[in-house]
């Protein structure tokens, strides 16, 4: 039995960027904090048990389209690519398409660090025949590949509608990066939710059982444990609800009354029904996201939409000899 190579790299950068990060966020009004966040140990599992959701469409929707046509995807791109996957941190997916477009190498790239170990360890033994580089990174920032990375054409993988989370300037410049990382020829396989009708998308980000407003208010858990904050988790309730004009599901925490908090010795006041705006879920129209796309170097190479047309799964491939305007 060959036994394949798992490398883990670590690229991290700034360790106290986290506050930095909260303490910009809660000086301004609206105040807000970056959703990254949201995925320390307690809200990954909180964001796994999300996606099992019977009013969280996406993820099960996504993973229809992806098994229904992991042949066509494999027959696109072919065999032996270098598959690359921004926030790769549970590697759920990514098992669909490995049989059939066979890479030689997995590049998962996370924040979450243990998610990201555990869930290499577990593809490692289910698939011995690739080669693992698991880089432990903030992808929003930088996307770069370990120089041990071997040569091939490049996929990457951006499931989940992720690029939903960036508003469509910031997306725009996302997939920039993705495409400066996969260059000429290579490919970009990504999932996007759809616009739909309100009531189906707020039931998505506001569930019965309440585990998305869980998720939700563990980022105050997750600020007082380690910036030395004060937050009241029960002065505070989510919120969500779908801006139609700007096509985005928005989530906020809402202060229960007026309040004073203190995160490392500096105070923050919030009135009553003053918000912290903590996500956007932008949601596009095939169109409009091939459009997007395409501001970023990117051709629409195949697209595949679930039966109730819930979800897209979009193929982008940047053009063979592709010069990039003022380059
Ligand atoms: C990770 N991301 C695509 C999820 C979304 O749907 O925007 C995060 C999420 N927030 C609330 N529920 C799920």
């Amino acid at each position: 039995m060959s036994v394949n190579k798992i490398q883990f790299h670590d690229m991290q950068s700034s360790s106290n960027e986290f506050l930095v990060d909260v303490m910009q966020g809660l000086s301004q009004r609206p105040a807000s904090i970056p959703p990254k966040y949201f995925y320390d140990a307690k809200g990954s599992k909180l964001f796994d048990a999300i996606t099992q959701l019977p009013e969280y469409y996406l993820t099960r929707t996504e993973i229809d389209i992806l098994s229904a046509n992991a042949d066509e995807i494999a027959r696109h791109v072919g065999t032996g690519s270098i598959l690359v996957e921004p926030g790769g941190g549970s590697c759920a997916k990514v098992h669909i398409l490995l049989d059939g477009l066979k890479p030689t190498t997995y590049v998962p790239m996370d924040i979450s660090k243990d998610h990201l170990r555990l869930s290499a360890q577990e593809l490692s033994v289910a698939f011995p025949w690739l080669e693992i580089h698991a880089i432990y990174t903030d992808f929003t920032r930088e996307l770069r590949l370990p120089q041990s990375t071997p040569q091939g054409t490049l996929l990457a993988f951006f499931p989940g509608s992720s690029i939903g989370n960036f508003d469509p300037d910031g997306a725009v410049g996302f997939l920039t990066l993705i495409e400066d990382l996969v260059g000429s020829g290579g490919y970009l396989l990504i999932g996007v939710d759809l616009k739909k009708d309100k009531a189906i998308l707020e039931a998505a980000y506001d569930d019965a059982a309440g585990i998305t407003a869980q998720f939700n208010l563990n980022l105050l858990i997750r600020i007082n444990r380690e910036l030395d904050a004060n937050f009241d988790i029960t002065a505070w309730k989510h919120s969500s609800l779908y801006n139609e004009q700007l096509g985005r599901i928005e989530m906020h925490l809402v202060s229960k009354h007026n309040q004073v908090v203190t995160i490392n010795n500096t105070s923050f006041s919030f009135t009553e029904g003053e918000t912290i705006h903590t996500e956007n879920s932008y949601k596009y129209s095939t169109d409009e996201f091939i459009t997007l796309a395409s501001r970023a170097g990117f051709q629409s190479d195949a697209l595949w939409l679930g039966a109730d047309k819930l979800f897209s799964v979009h193929l982008f491939r940047v053009p063979q000899n592709h010069v990039k305007v003022g380059s």
